[in-house]
């Protein structure tokens, strides 16, 4: 019996943590994003760049730049290109504090979402 309660224990904690880890793998993280957090970039067009460790469906996914006046405008993405990487440039951008809002579709079907404050300007 108490060899039976040991293996019972054994199991549940396998099965916890395989179903804990799951989700940390399976959908959209980013790898490395321009620009990045907190950047300063000079006025203008801005070509922005996030790229992540799995494919991404680019129909299905969204770059937004919040402005400084309030609102939000969409940023085409590029459907060409690296499928693990969702990029666009901006209209022209004048000197404020903006946020890159992205949310993207995960080939496993998942949508992961996030912003990137950045900076036109000194
Ligand atoms: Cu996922």
């Amino acid at each position: 019996m108490r060899k039976y309660i040991g293996n019972f224990a054994a199991v549940a904690v396998a099965a916890g943590i395989a179903a804990a880890a799951a989700p940390a793998w399976a959908h959209a993280v980013i790898v490395s994003a321009s620009p990045t957090a907190n950047e300063h970039v000079a006025p203008g067009e801005l070509p922005v760049r996030i790229e992540f460790n799995s494919r991404i469906d680019k129909v299905r996914s969204r770059l937004q730049v919040m402005v400084p006046a309030g609102g939000k405008t969409d940023v085409p993405i590029d459907q060409a290109g690296d499928p693990n990487v969702v990029a666009g440039t901006t209209g022209a951008l004048t000197p404020g504090a903006y946020v890159l809002r992205w949310q993207v579709l995960a080939i496993d079907g998942h949508i992961t979402r996030g912003d990137i404050p950045f900076v036109v300007g000194n």
